[in-house]
């Protein structure tokens, strides 16, 4: 099965959408496999958006996912990494479709709420940034087979 690495930002814990976002993906029939709150480090930070180094908006990008506390996720599903994206919308929130997060909750491209994953590469390489082994977990739900 596929997986996803997913974070709510500073901006979206502050504007307490957390557990609006997690609903969201819940509802859609996703499964948490990892799930947790933490303070990103400046090294960690730096790693995770380490295909931004050098442009301009890079040090503030920076200092803004390190700035307060993140609710991180990994989900696991059919197609979920596109699917998490088109549930997220397109980066800058004012042009982010209506209904999706960005395009619901959002107004700055600097304060987008959400993170996700753009591919399996990356997807692997967030998880494996953000998540020990032992912080995910698997199991089975009964409502799988009324999801697939
Ligand atoms: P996304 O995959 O939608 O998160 O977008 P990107 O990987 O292109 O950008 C990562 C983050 O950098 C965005 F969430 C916001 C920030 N950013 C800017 O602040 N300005 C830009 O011009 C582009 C991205």
């Amino acid at each position: 099965m596929e997986r996803t690495y997913l974070m709510v930002k500073p901006d979206g814990v502050q504007r307490s959408l957390a557990g609006e976002i997690i609903s969201r993906f819940e509802k859609k029939g996703f499964k948490i496999i990892g799930l947790k709150m933490l303070q990103i480090s400046r090294a960690i930070a730096e790693k995770h958006y380490g295909e931004h180094a050098g442009k301009p908006f890079f040090a503030g990008l920076v200092d803004f996912i390190t700035s307060g506390p993140v609710v991180a996720m990994v989900l696991e599903g059919s197609g979920v990494i596109n699917a998490a994206r088109e549930m997220m919308g397109a980066t800058n929130p004012l042009k982010a479709a209506p209904g999706t997060i960005r395009g619901s909750y959002g107004i700055d491209t600097g304060r987008n709420i959400i993170h996700g994953s753009d591919s399996p590469e990356s997807a692997a390489r967030e998880i494996s940034l953000f998540f020990r082994e032992d912080e995910l977990f698997s199991y089975n739900r009964d409502v799988d087979r009324w999801i697939y």
